[in-house]
């Protein structure tokens, strides 16, 4: 590999930031398909992205392994099998690390390298990227890979410093793990990282307590090995599964109902749901149409598994904390779990409701609640989540046009055009961004198009000669009008805690991030502004803070018509 060398920085036509699922595709596009001199900075000492960092206790994803893989080649698509209907954090890892060698991606990623900050310089039109350990890189065109959940939220408790035992943060877990074996364990946050490590955990630690502040609701994955003939059927099906993830409003591999729960009668909604609950995972959310728009429909959801948490809880105090759900279902991101709810039928598992008598401090010995009660711990696990879909971006020091920064231009909020370009940062793309369908989908689809997207776009301005494309402040503008549109036609916004508003991380602005409108639609946006010739963009000039919102946006969202219709419609990417 090139390094810089006489204080020169190494130049290069594209970096990349980030070596997940979207940087190891965007590295093969630029590279191989557009002939691009391109490098991949990442800052873990492999790659995998997300499930690099992951390891923790049941680390698993919630989408179905035949869906959660790359579809742009058939010949990749058939050199891999997963082995279980959710794939597992390790086999993610490892299908991550056959694709490179598979690409021959790795002579192009740079590892254990950190951005730390990027400026653009307008006299030249190119980005200059700083890393941690003070290298410095040139490149026209700069892309972020640096997913939607990767900066770890590790809450601001006082006296954590003076805790006597070991403490671990889910998505920032130890290589070689953590022996829980015989020690007492505190877990805080019953997200969908916390369903999923406290059964696991709970299997050998000699106490597990769970320190809840929101309840939450919880459908069983059933998981399962994928049996040869199974696996023979997906590999012979990928054409189909492809279509079918790219043709459905939240890209899983199976159809959202048109049905209504709203006009069924109550046989008709326990069958239902009975059954979902039998298949499991997230499919239960398509059972019905409507369950994301209307609040009496997501209330014979939200009765239903409620009731499931007190059938399968045998402890009436310990099922009635667990059911104290505050929010409409799915209005958070819904977890799916292995023995979750039936972990706490274990005579050393419990639960303390700490809305109820919050987390005061940590203290050496473990963790004090208000009421002055001290939970004593040999290990605390924070599976407190992320500080989402910003957090990785502003953990960059961006310097735009004019010496404009991202973090005071994102005080009051993101902005961005179609989550993937931001005014004021020229040449800047970010895949899955805020304002993009991203986490509210099975993640690949978005990651596959916008890359797909950018690769498109960079290629057109190659080919006209534009050496510099902007999103104009409108654009954006309008953007995150309809990304709030679309958010507030769902229940989404009802669940004022939620990590999509940024309601998690003291301080953070309260602005719905992801783009509630659906994968199929927005892909239909994205596709008419590049055949408007990237509307929306200034390229080869500076953005006119005058220009007004691209017509193609107006005519495809519509003005200011609202309704029971329009909501359904927007909502259609639930
Ligand atoms: O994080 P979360 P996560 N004191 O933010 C609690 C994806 N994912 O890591 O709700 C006490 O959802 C917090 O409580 P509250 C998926 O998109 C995917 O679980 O803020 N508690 C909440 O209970 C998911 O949504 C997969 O009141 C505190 C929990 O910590 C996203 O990652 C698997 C607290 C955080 O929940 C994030 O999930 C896992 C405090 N100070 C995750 N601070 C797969 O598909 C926070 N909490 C594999």
């Amino acid at each position: 590999m090139e390094t810089a060398s006489n204080g020169t920085p190494a130049s290069y036509d594209a970096l990349i930031v980030g070596a997940g699922f979207a940087g190891l595709y965007q590295l093969h596009l630029l590279r191989d398909r557009l002939g691009l001199k391109t490098r991949v900075l990442e800052a873990a000492d492999g790659v995998g992205g997300t499930w690099y960092w992951n390891r923790y206790p049941g680390a698993r994803c919630d989408s179905e392994s035949h869906s959660y893989r790359y579809f742009f080649s058939r010949e990749l698509h058939d050199s891999w099998d997963y082995s279980e209907r959710y794939p597992g954090q390790e086999e993610i890892r490892a299908y991550l690390n056959h694709v490179a060698d598979h690409l021959d991606l790795r002579r192009d990623i740079q590892l254990e390298t950190r951005v730390a900050a990027a400026a653009f310089d307008e006299k030249t039109n190119l980005w200059t990227v700083t890393t941690k350990a003070g290298e410095r890189l040139t490149c026209r065109w700069l892309i972020t890979a640096v997913g939607c959940l990767s900066s770890a939220n590790v809450p601001d408790i006082p006296g954590l410093e003076t805790f006597k035992g070991e403490w671990r943060h889910t998505g920032r877990w130890p290589h070689e793990g953590v022996d829980f074996a015989g020690k007492r364990v505190g877990q805080v946050g019953t997200g969908s990282t916390g369903i999923q490590a406290a059964p696991v955990i709970a299997e050998t630690a000699k106490t597990l307590t769970v320190f809840q502040r929101t309840a939450n609701y919880s459908v069983p994955a059933r998981n399962h090995p994928l049996s040869p003939e199974r696996k023979r059927e997906l590999t012979e099906r990928f054409e189909e599964i492809r279509d079918l993830v790219r043709s459905t409003p939240n890209a899983h591999p199976f159809r959202i109902s048109a049905d209504k729960a709203a006009e069924q009668d109550a046989e008709t909604l326990a069958q239902r749901y009975e059954k979902a609950w039998e298949i499991g995972g997230l499919r239960f959310r398509a059972v019905f149409g409507d369950l994301l728009v209307d609040k009496g429909a997501n209330d014979t959801a939200a009765t239903f598994l409620k009731g499931k948490i007190r059938e399968i809880v045998k402890d009436p105090a310990t099922a009635a904390v667990l059911s104290n759900i505050d929010h409409p279902y799915a209005a958070k991101r819904p977890p799916i779990d292995t023995n979750y709810f039936d972990t706490f039928n274990k005579p050393h598992v419990a639960v303390i409701d700490v809305r109820a008598d919050p987390i005061k401090r940590i203290v050496p010995e473990g963790i004090e609640l208000e009421s002055g009660k001290v939970h004593e711990l040999d290990v605390i696990v924070f599976a407190t989540g992320f500080d989402a879909m910003t957090g990785p971006l502003l953990a960059i020091d961006f310097e735009g046009v004019g010496g404009r920064r991202l973090k005071d231009d994102w005080a009051a909020g993101p902005r961005t055009w179609m989550g993937v370009a931001v005014p004021g940062y020229p040449n800047l793309f970010t895949v899955t961004g805020p304002g993009s369908p991203s986490v509210l989908a099975n993640m690949i689809v978005p990651i596959e198009q916008h890359v797909e997207w950018i690769a498109d776009c960079i290629e057109t301005m190659r080919a006209e000669g534009v050496e510099r494309i902007e999103a104009e402040p409108a654009a954006a503008e309008a953007w995150m009008g309809h990304v709030n549109d679309a958010a507030n036609a769902t229940l989404l916004p009802e669940a004022g805690h939620s990590w999509y508003l940024g309601a998690n991380v003291p301080g953070k602005p309260r602005v719905f991030m992801p783009y509630a409108g659906g994968m199929v639609r927005f892909r239909e946006i994205c596709d008419a502004v590049s055949a408007a010739g990237y509307a929306g963009f200034a390229r080869n000039r500076p953005a006119d803070p005058e220009a007004a919102p691209p017509e193609v946006l107006t005519a495809m969202v519509g003005g200011a018509e609202t309704g029971a219709g329009r909501a359904e419609a927007l909502a259609q990417g639930i």
